[in-house]
């Protein structure tokens, strides 16, 4: 197993749009081990390939206290069952340091595969609909600092491009 760069905010990568997983073979499940390792080292509780600089529809997550649920979700695709929104405050291992409130609906019912092709189907509410949302918003290449105000958004690229310079 080995820990991947996790790449940062503002760079352009994050932006890329993934495409669809097809092969499910022992190249996928070690990216699935390297991508689980990787979020536990760096105590998060999800990550996607984006984050990973790998741009294909793939996201892992844990949002148990035990950590001890790893959860794998292939192609995932989801829809709202409770409109009704609610506040959660996101972090994101691609932003690290910042944690703002996000609306988001409140239910959802997800789609996906899992890392050995298996289809399965989950409702989820509270963190883990927060959780996945925010990880599939990833693969559209899309981050929880877009939901900020602009000016927000700003204060946080200005900060961490400068800690980016620092550390380059
Ligand atoms: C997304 O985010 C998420 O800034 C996953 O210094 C976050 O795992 C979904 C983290 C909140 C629902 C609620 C961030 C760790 C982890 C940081 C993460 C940091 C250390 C973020
Ligand atoms: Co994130």
């Amino acid at each position: 197993m080995a820990l991947l760069p996790i790449l940062e905010f503002p760079d352009p990568r994050l932006r890329k749009v993934a495409s669809p997983v097809t092969h499910f073979d022992d190249r996928l499940r070690s990216l699935v081990a390297n991508m689980l390792e990787t979020m536990y080292h760096a105590e998060g509780i999800g990550l996607a390939a984006t984050q990973v600089n790998v741009h294909k529809r793939l996201l892992v997550l844990d949002v148990s206290q035990e950590k001890d649920s790893p959860h794998v979700f292939v192609n995932p695709e989801f829809e709202v069952i409770e409109e009704e929104l609610q506040d959660y405050q996101e972090g994101c291992l691609s932003v690290p340091g910042f944690f703002e409130d996000v609306s988001r609906p409140r239910a959802i019912r997800v789609s996906a595969r899992d890392q050995r092709g298996e289809a399965f189907e989950l409702e989820a509410r509270g963190v883990l609909a927060v959780c996945i949302q925010h990880e599939i918003d990833h693969l559209d290449g899309k981050l929880f600092v877009d939901y900020l105000s602009p000016l927000k958004r700003r204060r946080i690229r200005g900060k961490l491009q400068k800690e980016q310079r620092k550390s380059a």
